[in-house]
């Protein structure tokens, strides 16, 4: 349904130019498969899956089933001291489908809250364990870790930061970024150069002591910030660095489980084990909102102790472990599994890589950066305008090409469904040239 241009006003939208928006709004309306529609009927092909979310395709009828089934059975029930038995199932389902070790999953509603979550078990994990010294935590320069006061103070999004850099948490420091276009630019996959920059929480072990650190968090390939993969080495050797000092190693995989680099998790794909992993997007395909906080058993353990009658944990959102959301997430996992969706992501992504460096020679291309089924295409910033040529793609390709791409400033970004066809990655790429061949 068409929406009346006096009712935009309302709403506040979410990371979202608002006025700009308001002037000429891109509206969608329904979704079925590897399309949307508008609220003017047109068709479009969702080029990112959402919002990094819906892998295995929108309005996937498995899930809407289960979603519908559950909503009549039972639409809620509180989950302190009592708890609905869909949470459960899929709480094994997750520990089942994770690395060997993740033995427990503690559930929320969103990345944000995943995030805030793995960083309080952190600290409280030391105190259980009599290291109440380890109090600071350690995130990386460009990291995304969702807009809560706990993920923006490790985050290093900029603007993200700016307008609260005086209320930040306490004890946080920030290792460098893996990327340096002199060195890496134009790398398929992982970038050979780089994995020395992990030493770089040497140095802040040196500074704080590594016995005063409480945990380091990273997404394993940075999303949100434009599509940055882990040098080769890099990860292994932050393992290696926390290992020495006994830190917490939190692997932030809202956007990479689940299939988006061709395995259920990036720790698997990359072998290197965290101690925590947080999820959330492709846990429910994106259908209700949900996500989930995994930790090794050593974790879990050190808080059991004390009388049996105490609450272990004191944290806990109202809606953790909702029931339809769990329902989705059962269903969505199903799906994963019928359809091999994490193979047939791995075996799309060398073509999903040569589209992308197809671009490699264009003269409005400064960098080119993918890793299983996430990519970006970074074109040179307009004088004086970064980011104006980036939303300008995005939008002719909204409008004239009829999908849907992101952009994060000059960054044209994106995240396919893990069962992508050939075809409508060929006529994507090809109107694509078209449209960086003929921006300003
Ligand atoms: N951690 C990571 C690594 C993320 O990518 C979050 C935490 C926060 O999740 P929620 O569900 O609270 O949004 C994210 C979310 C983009 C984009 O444009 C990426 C995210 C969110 C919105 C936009 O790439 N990632
Ligand atoms: N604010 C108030 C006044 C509340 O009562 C609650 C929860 O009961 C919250 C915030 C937190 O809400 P949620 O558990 O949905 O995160």
């Amino acid at each position: 349904m068409a929406i009346a241009r006096d009712d935009l006003d309302a709403y506040w939208m979410p990371f979202t130019a608002n006025r700009d928006f308001k002037k000429e709004p891109r509206i969608i309306t329904g979704a079925k498969g590897h399309h949307y529609t508008t609220e003017s009927g047109e068709t479009l092909y969702d080029m990112f899956s959402g919002l990094w979310t819906s892998g295995a395709g929108h309005c996937h009828p498995k899930i809407v089933e289960a979603v519908q089934t559950q909503v009549a059975e039972l639409d809620y029930a509180l989950g302190f001291q009592v708890s609905n038995d869909k949470s459960f199932e899929l709480a094994r389902r997750v520990t089942e489908l994770a690395p060997e070790g993740f033995s427990q999953c503690f559930f929320t509603n969103s990345g944000s809250e995943s995030v805030d979550t793995a960083l309080k078990i952190a600290l409280a994990y030391h105190r259980a364990k009599g290291e109440g010294t380890r109090t600071r935590l350690i995130g990386r320069e460009r990291g995304y870790h969702g807009v809560n006061f706990g993920g923006i103070s490790v985050g290093g999004i900029v603007p993200n930061r700016t307008a609260f850099s005086a209320n930040l948490i306490p004890g946080v420091d920030h290792i460098r970024a893996t990327m340096d276009l002199e060195h890496t630019a134009f790398s398929r996959g992982q970038p050979a150069w780089g994995a020395r920059l992990a030493d770089d929480l040497e140095r802040l072990c040196a500074l704080h002591g590594g016995a005063n650190i409480a945990a380091v968090i990273v997404e394993p390939v940075a999303g949100s910030t434009g599509i940055l993969p882990p040098p080769v080495g890099y990860l292994q050797r932050l393992r290696e660095i926390c290992d020495q000092h006994g830190i917490l190693l939190i692997f932030d995989e809202v956007i990479t489980a689940f299939g988006r680099v061709g395995r259920a998790f990036a720790a698997e794909r990359f072998d290197v084990k965290p101690d925590i992993i947080t999820t959330a997007k492709g846990l429910t395909n994106g259908v209700i909102p949900m996500g989930a906080v995994l930790v090794q058993s050593h974790i879990y353990d050190a808080f059991m102790h004390g009388p049996e009658s105490m609450v272990e944990l004191f944290h806990g959102y109202t809606y953790s472990g909702h029931p339809i959301a769990a329902a989705a997430g059962l269903a969505t996992l199903d799906v994963y599994a019928e359809e091999d969706s994490f193979k047939q992501a791995r075996d799309k992504e060398d073509l999903f890589a040569d589209f992308l460096h197809s671009f490699a020679d264009h003269p409005k291309v400064i960098d080119i950066r993918n890793f299983g089924l996430m990519g970006g295409i970074e074109l040179a910033p307009r004088d004086g305008a970064p980011g104006a040529r980036g939303l300008e793609v995005h939008k002719r390709c909204f409008w004239e090409e009829k999908f849907v791409i992101r952009n994060g400033l000059d960054v044209v970004q994106f995240s396919p469904f893990l069962d992508s066809k050939t075809e409508d990655w060929e006529r994507v790429f090809a109107r694509l040239r078209h449209v960086i061949d003929t921006v300003e």
